[in-house]
């Protein structure tokens, strides 16, 4: 700039700055602090509640456009028999499918025995042909479909070994990985009757060439107990498998803070385990656990990060949640009648992508398939949801799913009911 122009541009500038503020338009979130009745895109820069900061927080502030947001739609599966739901045969912990050579494969926990289950609480009843739990006394079996609704159980994947090998009692609760063309089941082995000090196994794994085997058992730990007084000192349950940054990201489940003598100070959480080859070793990682609620692990590769979602148990239970490095995850959204035990199909989860794209079906268990206590068995079932950057399905965004009166009043008061009339004549009477 020329010495001709300083002056004169000084001058201007004094004379503005000395002039009374030009009421310069400035855009309304900057100076109004009333909250806009047009959603803001972003967060505004004025003081706001805690609740409204929050809104911000979330992948987006209106649910409904919340790519980690969804309703959740079921279908009973063909192709599975039950044995008339007499509790002999029950299919459950189903893993994420896996499409190959144009059929999709899922693996899962099946019983078939001569009783139903008798229950955790009477495992030191249990025998080779009496089950304590669900998941006692199984094996791992297989089933293919060509379209995800009609499936053919193929037969036994894994069986359970011979005692005392590891697994020798059950096997149950198996994921697929599949890594530089070939298979790893993960699954949980018990040598005990579940129910006999806890629900106490580690995660072993079985390989294979081929989807349809032969599977070979490694017959040992892939994911050790914690050392005693750790979270996860009892168990490693529940295992779910990823490639992300290039490496395993084996995430899973155990459940703390309650004893054989105690049981009801129950919590769950989640802890990552990473490898970098599907033998192990599988390094647990120093934050664990790296989700403080939730059940059976849901898992899948989201933007950069991973996402998953949390039911059944802890404060965060019912919430999609999202870490952009997959070990820290913070809600993402609240869901409701979610589905149990899910893997969802995941096209990305063993390509280590860069940017996972998310999931709209996969398959999951229903534990209360029986119409009495005494016929105890699960189902495995089809979900469907919104969960992927590449699909927009305005029906599975919508909020509020209604159910009919009958679905509340089945969850009664039960014994409560006489509890609370009593306390209400009490308090008539008192009054009069
Ligand atoms: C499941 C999973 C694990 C538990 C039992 C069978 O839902 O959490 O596998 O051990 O229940």
């Amino acid at each position: 700039m020329t010495s001709k122009l300083i002056i004169p541009l000084l001058t201007i500038a004094m004379i503005w700055s000395c002039s009374p503020k030009q009421e310069v338009e400035t855009p309304a979130e900057v100076t109004n602090q009333v909250f806009p009745h047009k959603l803001p895109e972003s967060k505004p820069n004025f003081p706001m509640s805690a609740a409204a900061e929050r809104m911000f927080d979330y992948p987006a502030p209106r649910v409904q456009d919340n790519e980690l947001f969804s309703q959740f739609k079921y279908t009973k599966l063909e192709g599975f028999d039950y044995n008339g739901g007499d509790g002999t045969i029950t299919r459950r912990d189903p893993s994420r499918p896996v499409l190959i050579d144009g059929k999709y494969y899922i693996w899962y926990t099946k019983r078939h025995t001569k009783v139903p289950p008798i229950g955790w609480n009477r495992a030191n009843e249990a025998t080779d042909e009496i089950p304590s739990t669900d998941w006692d006394l199984c094996d791992l079996w297989y089933a293919t479909s060509e379209d995800g609704f009609t499936w053919e159980e193929q037969g036994v994947a894994v069986a359970r070994p011979e005692k005392p090998a590891l697994g020798w009692r059950s096997i149950a609760t198996p994921d697929i990985l599949i890594w530089k063309g070939k298979y790893y089941l993960y699954f949980q082995a018990f040598n005990e009757p579940s129910g006999t000090r806890g629900d106490w196994c580690p995660i072993s794994m079985a390989y294979a060439d081929s989807p349809n085997g032969p599977w070979t058992h490694v017959g040992k730990p892939v994911v050790p107990f914690g050392k005693k007084g750790e979270w996860d000192q009892d168990q490693t349950q529940d295992p779910h498998p990823i490639i992300y940054n290039g490496k395993i990201y084996l995430y899973y489940k155990a459940a703390y803070n309650k004893w054989p003598e105690k049981r009801d100070k129950y919590a769950v959480a989640h802890g990552l385990a990473i490898a970098e080859d599907p033998f192990g070793p599988f390094e647990k990682h120093p934050l664990n656990p790296v989700l403080n609620s939730g059940h059976e692990t849901t898992y899948f590769p989201f933007k950069e990060g991973i996402a998953a979602l949390a039911i059944k148990d802890g404060n965060e239970a019912q919430t999609m949640q999202y870490a952009a490095d997959g070990v820290n995850f913070n809600i993402a959204a609240t869901v409701e009648l979610t589905p149990t035990a899910t893997g969802f199909y995941t096209p990305d989860a063993f390509t280590g992508t860069e940017y996972g794209r998310g999931v709209t079906w996969g398959v999951c268990h229903f534990i209360n398939a029986a119409t009495s206590r005494d016929k105890k068995h699960s189902i495995i079932a089809r979900v469907d949801c919104d969960l992927s950057l590449d699909v927009h399905e305005p029906r599975m965004k919508s909020t509020g799913v209604w159910h009919r009166p009958e679905v509340f009043f089945k969850q009664g008061l039960g014994g409560l009911k006489k509890k609370r009339i009593e306390a209400a004549k009490q308090e008539t009477q008192a009054t009069k």
